[in-house]
Formats: structure tokens, C-alpha cells, sequence
């Protein structure tokens, strides 16, 4: 006979925290949003790979590209960029992302002395970096000769065809230093010259690094922001559970920190075959998310195939019609709490704590506060970073509002066939996403920081300093539906009314 959960299906609206007690000491500024992102054995060691703020962006075309991946670890959080583009594609997503900030750089734009204007202006469309060396031989580490910004040409007064060596400042009017120069000398180069880029190189007068003056100021607005020991953004790619034999080569070769295997259903041997592969051959220096699962039973598996975090939800999100198409999925509260508990089992009973994310559904800020209580250790969203500025869709303008396009992975417009295959699939079969719009709001910084105050707000209105603390000591309760009315405001005529999306 069927099994019949005894719980219904719930999702967070239906819930609410109860405040706990707050001392003097329990204000905002004071609570760490710090969280694990991998499995470690919690007690005897550090996690090995934390996160800052418990949030990532979701595996998806309309959200996570190299520019929102940037903005985002700058924040303290991570990108999971989208699998469903080719291998190629992706990773030089990755090396964008690991080539735009470090102390020191490794040049991502270089021509050689044959090159034209027209050469710099396609490579500037290319890596989105307006500083060009020009190196003997075109490569990153061949003989500088010179350097191209944007103050050396004018578009209007230069034929396209005119060589480089024409108008680039050559190396004897270069401000150089040698490559052993330290960070914080190159920053006081760059500040007593007055200079945006200062190249530094070996004894040759080949092209070691590049130092420029925008990382150091923008390092010292981002106190939270990620980065790996040589100073690049930290960086996820969604992986799909058929090519990942030449995949994750090309992901880890580029540089990327993290993998997450991207399929809306992961209990399945396809993902156990794909840890199993990634274990094989990398050992536990690759670290791979595995999901989307939403029982204890799914969770498990999971465990047991190896994966270093695992990720909850079928159905929840916001661009999601699978549950309408399939029948399949379950309430994302349940999920999460469900999951949770088998997370705590497995914990006791081997010592290892595996991190969990939430993935979709969130539609209020206080969402999150409520997916970090129930014992998820991140959330994943799609929604919520598609409307910022640096999502890579098209920011319209339609009936009167800003307006940024976000579409699901299982829609028509995305064809992410890999996500929903469980075998033998070449095509997409039939939808399981649509394609929207959500309204835009402006830069990915503001809109998380104001997200975040309002998360440690609840935290400390529960007594919680940390999300473990929080875990601990929530107390929640589920609400009826009429006091979902009482809820919001009621019984009075509003101002000016404006529809709510934080
Ligand atoms: P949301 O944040 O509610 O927009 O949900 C984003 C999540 O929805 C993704 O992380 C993914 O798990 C899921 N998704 C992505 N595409 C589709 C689909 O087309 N059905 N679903």
C-alpha cells in the first residue's frame, strides 16, 4: 500500500517565528551570518569552505552569469553558474569571475604588436576589461611592450585598422614595478603616480601581473567578500549528470571553487554514478552540492553517494510548474524541516555534518530568517537575484514599471533538458518552467545588505547571534489562514498602495 505522509504539505507563509528572550547584546551589527558550505566534521575541525551570508544564486541563464557571480561574492555569498550552455561557455564564465579581482592579476587582455584598434575594441567586448597589454608574443606572460587604456584612443579620430603600437603608451613612458613587489607597495606606487594600472614584471621584462587601483578601493567597501588564497571571487558551476566526464575538467581548469549537480529530481543513480566519477578521480578536492531532493530517504542517499552539501525543493520555485505537470514535489517548509532532521541524524550517528540549502520558494525576506530556523544552512534563489541590475537578462520597461526577464530552466526559452532527464533524453520532452517577468530593483549590493539586516533583526528578536544559535532556539508556529489577514495591514484604506515583493 502507498505511504501516506502524516504532515501536510507546508510552505513558509503558513509560518511564523515566536520572539525568544533578547538581552542589550543582541542587536544586528553583532550577529555573524557565517554558514558551512561542505561537509566537515563539526566539533573536531573548521569547515573547510564557509560562506559569509547564507545565500547563493540559482543554477540558472536568467541569474547566475559571471557579472551577478562577482557582485554577489563581493557580498559574502556565491554563484552557482548555469551548466545549460556549452562546456566552453561555461568556463570562461569561471575565469572571468577568478580573473576580475586579486591582489595580483593575471592579464586577461593581451595583443600582440600586429594587433589594430579594432582588435582592442573586440577584445574589450569579449572580457568586459578596457586595460589591453600588448605583449611580444599576445599572451599574458610574454614581453611587455606597452599597454592600451581607454584614455589612448578616440573612436572618432581613429581608423579601426590603425596598429597598436600607433597610439598604446609604450613601456619607456610605463610606470613598471618588479614582480616581487609587495600588494601594499603597488598600492602606494599606483597612489604617489596617480595611475589606474601599475604592470609588474620579472627580470625578462616579461609581463608577470597587473595591479589595479579600482580592486584596492573596492576591497576596502566589502568587508564580508569571498575570496580564495590568491584573492580571486570564489565561484560555483551547475553540473548536469551526463557530460560531466568532460565537464568538470574544464570547470576545475578554469579555476572554479565549487560544483553543484543541477537536476530537479536527485534521487536518482545518475547523481551516485556522478559523485562516484568526481570522487575518483579528484579525491575530495573537488567539492560537489548534489539535490534537489525533499525526504530524509533522499537526503541519505545523497549521503551516503558522498556529496559535500545537498540541496532541498521540488516544485517551490517561483517559475516552477512541476508540481502542476508532474504531481510530484512536496512544501518547501516540510522539505527543509524533514530533510533537517535526517541532516542532525546522520550527524550523530557518523560525526559528519552536511550542510543544506533551501532552493526556491523564497518570496519574502523573512522567508529566508524562516529556512535558516527550520536548520537550512543557505538558501538558493532564483527570483530574487534575477531583478537586480547585474542578473544578465534584459531590464524593460512595461506598463509603467522596470521590469527584468527571468525564466525557468525547464521553460521553453531555456531548454535544459539535462536538468530533467533521468536517462536517455535528447530533448526537452515537455515544460516544467515558464517564462516571466519580475520587477526590477535596482543594484544586487543595496538589495542584499537591506535583505540581510532585516534577517538579523528576527535573528536577534530570537535571541541569536549565529544561524546555529538560531537553530537552537526558534520557535516557530504554524498560522491559520485568517491570521494570515491579520498579518499583513487590514481594516484601513492605504495611501498609496504599492504591491510588495521584499
Ligand atoms: P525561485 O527562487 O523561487 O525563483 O526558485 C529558483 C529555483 O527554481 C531554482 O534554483 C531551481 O531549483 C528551480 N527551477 C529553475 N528552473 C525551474 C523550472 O523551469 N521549473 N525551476
Amino acid at each position: 500500500m502507498a505511504y501516506y505522509y502524516e504532515e501536510p504539505s507546508r510552505t513558509f507563509g503558513e509560518y511564523l517565528l515566536v520572539p525568544g528572550y533578547s538581552s542589550s547584546e543582541c542587536v544586528p551589527t553583532s550577529v555573524s551570518l557565517k554558514t558551512p558550505l561542505v561537509k566537515y566534521r563539526k566539533g573536531e575541525e573548521e569547515c573547510p569552505f564557509s560562506l559569509n551570508i547564507p545565500m547563493v544564486s540559482a543554477i540558472m541563464q536568467s541569474v547566475s552569469g559571471d557579472k551577478l557571480a562577482v557582485a554577489l561574492a563581493k557580498q559574502g555569498g556565491i554563484s552557482f553558474v548555469y551548466g545549460s550552455q556549452t562546456i566552453e561557455e561555461e568556463a570562461n564564465m569561471i575565469r572571468r569571475v577568478k580573473a576580475y579581482k586579486k591582489g595580483f592579476v593575471t592579464s586577461d587582455s593581451n595583443l600582440s604588436p600586429e594587433a589594430t584598434l579594432g582588435d582592442v575594441l573586440d577584445l574589450k567586448e569579449r572580457t568586459g576589461h578596457s586595460t589591453v597589454a600588448i605583449t611580444d608574443d599576445g599572451s599574458s606572460h610574454g614581453k611587455l611592450l606597452g599597454i592600451v587604456a581607454s584614455r589612448d584612443y578616440r573612436l572618432s579620430r581613429m581608423e579601426k585598422s590603425l596598429k597598436v603600437t600607433e597610439f598604446m603608451t609604450p613601456i619607456d613612458k610605463l610606470i613598471v614595478a618588479s614582480d616581487d613587489t609587495s600588494l601594499h607597495d603597488c598600492n602606494d606606487i599606483i597612489w604617489d603616480n596617480k595611475i589606474n594600472t601599475l604592470p609588474l614584471v620579472d627580470k625578462e621584462g616579461h609581463l608577470s601581473y597587473m595591479v589595479f587601483r579600482k580592486d584596492y578601493d573596492s576591497h576596502k567597501e566589502n568587508v564580508n567578500e569571498l575570496l580564495d588564497a590568491h584573492k580571486s571571487y570564489v565561484v560555483g558551476a551547475g553540473i548536469n549528470t551526463r557530460d560531466f566526464a568532460e565537464r568538470v575538467p574544464a570547470l576545475v581548469e578554469a579555476g572554479v571553487d565549487v560544483l553543484c549537480i543541477d537536476s530537479s529530481e536527485g534521487y536518482s543513480e545518475w547523481q551516485a554514478r556522478t559523485i562516484k566519477w568526481i570522487r575518483d578521480n579528484y579525491g575530495d578536492t573537488v567539492k560537489v552540492g548534489a539535490g534537489n531532493v525533499v525526504d530524509g530517504e533522499g537526503f541519505r542517499f545523497l549521503a551516503e553517494a558522498g556529496a559535500d552539501f545537498i540541496k532541498i525543493g521540488i516544485g517551490g520555485g517561483s517559475i516552477c510548474i512541476t508540481r502542476e505537470t508532474k504531481g510530484i514535489g512536496r512544501g518547501q517548509a516540510t522539505a527543509v524541516k524533514d530533510v533537517a532532521r535526517a541532516r542532525d541524524e546522520y550527524f550523530k550517528e557518523t560525526g559528519v555534518y552536511i550542510p543544506i540549502c533551501s532552493d526556491g520558494g523564497i518570496v519574502y525576506d523573512y522567508h529566508i530568517t524562516l529556512a535558516l530556523a527550520m536548520g537550512a544552512d543557505f538558501v538558493m534563489l532564483g527570483r530574487y537575484f534575477a531583478r537586480f541590475d547585474e542578473s544578465p537578462t534584459n531590464k524593460l520597461y512595461i506598463n509603467g514599471n522596470y521590469v527584468k526577464e527571468y525564466w525557468g530552466e525547464g521553460s521553453n526559452r531555456a531548454r535544459n533538458w539535462q536538468r530533467y532527464d533521468l536517462g536517455g533524453a535528447t530533448k526537452l520532452s515537455f515544460e516544467e518552467g515558464v517564462d516571466s517577468y519580475v520587477p526590477y530593483a535596482g543594484p544586487l549590493a543595496e538589495g542584499v545588505q537591506g535583505t540581510l539586516y532585516k534577517v538579523k533583526s528576527t535573528m536577534c528578536n530570537c535571541g541569536a547571534l549565529s544561524i546555529e544559535e538560531l537553530q537552537q532556539k526558534a520557535k516557530l508556529t504554524v498560522v491559520s489562514a485568517t491570521s494570515i489577514v491579520e498579518g499583513g495591514s487590514h481594516d484601513v484604506i492605504l495611501k498609496n498602495s504599492s504591491k510588495k515583493y521584499d
